[in-house]
């Protein structure tokens, strides 16, 4: 299935072409060594689009999968110097990393934001600035559309309806109890999802007993499921807003002399490796995939956005969605 609105080969000439046309005019390099320099080549030719880049963290096998999609792709060869943070999950440290890359002057900031609000202020100060945001993975709720230049990343509300209507399709009508591992809390894909399973159930029996975030990660995903098996007998399915909180949610399930995927079915977003192997293993019943390969098309809209060209504001990366025999068939050549 196409992943993106932009299909792959046409983009990896586009990227050549832009690259190209970069040489041609090239722009003044800023140095976002962090020397504090400003003007110059930064000793990195100069040609190269200085990019600064917030990630959230690195809390799941999706955000490693996609923090190697960037940096493999702003090389040098491909046209980027690229300065990287990890904000292990703390707003304040993306904050404080914009700024940063606002004070280095670079070419363009990126940033997948933790959570959706909060961020106006400091996407003034790199309007201010002049320097262009792209947003990627995740949405903010800024009222201003000016203040970023584009948004790349999946529909994940359609996410949750997709997860929520297998589940209705396939156990409505049982009186089925659902217990709810949300992600991180004020995230857009933690929103999203829960308000798209949550279309997707209604009219149907199917009902959500509990709900409580696991932060993304499988270590909380864990500690919350161990809480909800204690807490509730009659737990038939676990929606889990990622892989890893699944993952995590295997473990507590196992510990409490349970089989997942027969005792208690588990439904999960992302699809990255280990998520697809459990699946293949018949402890995950169903996986939509959230791709988080974002980097060359990052590369594309940075590329267009520095050479002044327009922009799609919002590039809708497309996702498919796994049962048991799709993961089987998937697994030996999946990228991620
Ligand atoms: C989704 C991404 C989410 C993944 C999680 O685009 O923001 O964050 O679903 C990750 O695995 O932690």
């Amino acid at each position: 299935m196409a992943r993106t609105t932009f299909a792959r080969g046409a983009l990896a000439a586009l990227s050549a072409a832009a690259l190209l046309a970069l040489g041609a005019c090239s722009t003044t390099p800023t140095n976002a060594s962090g020397d504090g320099g400003s003007g110059g080549d930064g000793g990195s030719g100069d040609d190269l689009i200085t990019i600064g880049f917030s990630q959230v963290g690195a809390e799941s096998g999706w955000r490693a999968a996609n923090t190697k999609s960037i940096q493999d792709t702003l090389t040098e060869e491909n046209g980027f110097e690229l300065s990287f943070s990890d904000a292990q999950q703390k707003q304040e440290n993306q904050i404080q990393a914009i700024r940063s890359y606002i004070a280095q002057g670079v070419d363009v900031i990126a940033f997948s934001p933790v959570v959706e609000s909060g961020w106006d202020a400091v996407l003034e100060e790199a309007k201010a600035a002049g320097i262009p945001v792209i947003l990627t993975d995740r949405a903010v709720d800024s009222e201003d559309e000016s203040l970023y230049a584009s948004f790349i990343g999946s529909d994940f509300v359609l996410e949750g309806e997709m997860a929520g209507e297998w589940v209705a399709e396939n156990f409505d009508g049982e009186g089925l109890k659902v217990v709810e591992l949300q992600g991180t809390t004020g995230s857009a894909p933690a929103i999203d999802r829960k308000e798209g399973f949550e279309s997707a159930i209604a009219g149907s029996d199917v009902e959500i007993i509990d709900s409580q975030t696991g932060n993304f990660t499988r270590a909380e995903g864990k500690t919350v499921m161990e809480g909800f098996l204690q807490a509730h007998d009659d737990i038939d399915l676990v929606f889990a807003h990622n892989d890893d909180m699944g993952l995590g949610a295997i473990e507590a399930i196992e510990a409490a002399g349970l089989t997942p995927g027969e005792d208690i079915k588990i439904v999960t977003i992302d699809a990255v490796k280990d998520g697809m192997q459990a699946l293949a293993d018949g402890k995950i019943n169903y996986i939509v995939e959230c791709n988080p390969l974002l980097g060359p098309d990052l590369a594309e809209i940075a590329k267009k956005v520095v050479a002044g060209e327009e922009v799609e504001k919002r590039i809708v990366v497309k996702d498919e969605a796994f049962d048991q025999e799709a993961a089987i068939e998937a697994l030996p050549t999946r990228e991620y």
